[in-house]
């Protein structure tokens, strides 16, 4: 399985690691948009260092009630960013975004992905999206970002989450966008509450007739600190029981903030996946 890339194929018959990487203002310091973009390639440097094989970046804060960023703003954020790490790296790099506009210029300076917490739904985000060549990660989410989490309700969470997808690969389809270059993610934790983003996660086979490699993005979401809880930093044993649970059921990219150990985890993981899988269809698979 491979995700069609605008320059080339990226491989995902093993699981793999997408840094999230925020170009937005440190609430600590204040150092203006020269240091929030040096704070950032230093970021990335270390993700990819540490086994990324996709960077995540984004200008705008998709946070419940966060305050939205202006398109000026937030290409001023991410294009320089992207501009820079695609002549230094081999990565592969992903943009963040639900404006038309970003999509374009990010699109424009190196980025391959564009991923989308809305789907694509913008005014002529699809036809932006099919014109920049990239893939595309459509990702569910019920409502909007201000209020999403106020009173989410389903009748079956995955046949809606599954029926939402479906429709916007149709949309995709119908404009242009082949499958080869579609990601699905169920978004957990947008307009979902606790026991949705349980039954999502142990019923991610649900979404294997669609055809698409799936995002799954967990990291230090509040689903940890309602099991656990853990403020936001206590957070990374529960991510990694996430991860490792999505990719046993064959998620293929793990959208996460801490990098290093969730390639190891995942490494465990595959690991045994592959073991049991060659385990039974040769005779002489023990000296593989
Ligand atoms: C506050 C709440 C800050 C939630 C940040 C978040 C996803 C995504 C995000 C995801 C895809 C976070 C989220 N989550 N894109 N963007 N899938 N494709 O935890 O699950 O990073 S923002």
């Amino acid at each position: 399985m491979f995700l069609q890339l605008p320059r080339r194929r990226l491989a995902l018959d093993a699981p793999v690691v997408m840094g999230i990487l925020n170009v937005t203002p440190d609430s600590f310091s204040d150092g203006g948009l020269h240091a929030t973009r040096e704070r950032a390639l230093v970021r990335a440097r270390q993700m990819a260092g540490e086994g990324a094989a996709i960077i995540d970046i984004g200008g705008e804060s998709t946070r419940p009630g966060a305050a939205p960023v202006g398109e000026a703003e937030e290409l001023d954020r991410v294009v320089p960013v992207i501009e820079r790490l695609s002549r230094e790296f081999d990565v592969v790099l992903s943009v963040d975004t639900a404006k038309p506009a970003v999509m374009r210029e990010a699109c424009r300076a190196g980025a391959e992905i564009i991923n989308d917490i809305n789907a694509l739904r913008a005014e002529s985000a699809v036809e932006t999206a099919t014109a920049a060549g990239a893939a595309v990660c459509l990702m569910h989410m019920q409502g909007e970002p201000r209020t999403m989490q106020q009173d989410p309700r389903y009748a079956d969470v995955v046949a809606e989450v599954h029926g939402f997808l479906q429709e916007r690969i149709q949309a995709c389809q119908a404009a242009g966008i082949p499958r080869e270059r579609l990601v699905l993610d169920p978004g957990f934790g947008f307009g979902k509450k606790l026991e949705h983003n349980l039954a999502l996660l142990g019923r991610l086979d649900a979404f294997a007739d669609l055809h698409c490699p799936l995002l799954v993005g967990l990291s230090r979401k509040s689903m940890f600190g309602q099991l656990l809880g853990q403020p936001v930093e206590g957070r990374l044993a529960g991510s990694l029981a996430g991860a490792v649970l999505a990719a046993w059921q064959g998620a293929r990219i793990l959208r996460v903030h801490d990098v290093g150990p969730t390639v190891e985890a995942l490494k465990v993981a595959q690991s045994v996946k592959q073991a049991g899988a060659s385990s039974h269809d040769s005779p002489n698979s023990q000296l593989g």
